[in-house]
């Protein structure tokens, strides 16, 4: 297995959720970790909190994924000690809205793809040259389940996350000749805040999403993340999908009454 300790760490999306908990558990693997989110104050509280409890070397800042020329700057003033970038995990994401297509709001498609896809482009746009200047690192991708088979009322989620695993495919094919290893995560019903942002703040609908299952937990998803790391660098892991046992697709899922 690969050595963890000492690896810098980028994970956008890092103030609550599946990138927290990515957080966590790279500081907990002795990981110089790097955390970013729109959210500055919980991304401070969450770089004390590792510093603290793990003694991690941590550097925050905030950022929105969808502004090209911030994520540039913003990734190019990061300090020397931080600068080789091991792994990036791209997880900045979000649903917004669960409706037929004629009713969802256009505002909320825009902020899915631009966030989903065009965001992601950009991080790791900035990332890559670092990799390759050094020729190692990884990329890892937070896809869904979504991505693979739509479902209904999610059409533009679905498409942003189809997108993620294409893309992800199509730059493992282009690092081919590498020793870059690209990764895509895609994950099942997940409970974080992602359905109370989808539903635009409503706690009852997104914890009704939730009753009846048990479904997985950010930290579920942070060891299979990193787990996807520390296999030896001749394993490439493309892709893992992973859901609550008692979810078959985006929508086959069996609850209890
Ligand atoms: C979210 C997965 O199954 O809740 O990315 O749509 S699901």
């Amino acid at each position: 297995m690969n050595n963890l300790t000492g690896k810098t760490v980028l994970i956008t999306g890092a103030g609550s959720g599946i990138g927290k908990a990515a957080a966590v558990r790279f500081a907990q693997e002795s990981c110089k970790v790097i955390i970013c989110a729109r959210n500055i104050e919980k991304i401070e509280a969450l770089a004390a909190e590792l510093k603290e409890k793990y003694q991690a070397d941590t550097y925050a800042f905030a950022l929105d994924v969808r502004d090209k020329e911030f994520v540039r700057a913003v990734i190019e003033s990061i300090p020397q000690e931080f600068r080789n970038i091991d792994i990036l995990i791209n997880n900045a994401g979000l649903a917004l809205g669960l409706e037929k297509f004629s009713d969802n709001l256009v505002e909320d498609w825009e902020e899915m793809i631009d966030t989903n896809i065009t965001g992601l482009l950009y991080v790791t746009r900035e990332i890559l040259p670092i990799m390759l200047h050094r020729r190692q690192g990884q990329i890892i991708n937070v896809g869904s389940i979504a991505g693979i088979h739509a479902y209904p009322n999610g059409a533009v989620y679905c498409a942003t996350k189809a997108a993620v695993k294409t893309l992800t495919d199509g730059l493992r094919q282009d690092l081919v000749e590498t020793p870059i290893r690209v990764t895509n995560i895609q994950p099942g019903m997940v409970e974080t805040n992602f359905s109370v942002v989808r539903f635009h703040g409503d706690k009852k609908r997104a914890g009704d999403v939730y009753k009846g299952i048990e479904p997985l937990t950010g930290e579920d998803i942070a060891d299979i993340i990193a787990y996807a790391a520390v296999v030896p660098a001749h394993v490439q892991i493309c892709e893992i999908t992973v859901t609550p046992t008692n979810q078959a697709t985006g929508n086959i899922v069996y609850k209890k009454r």
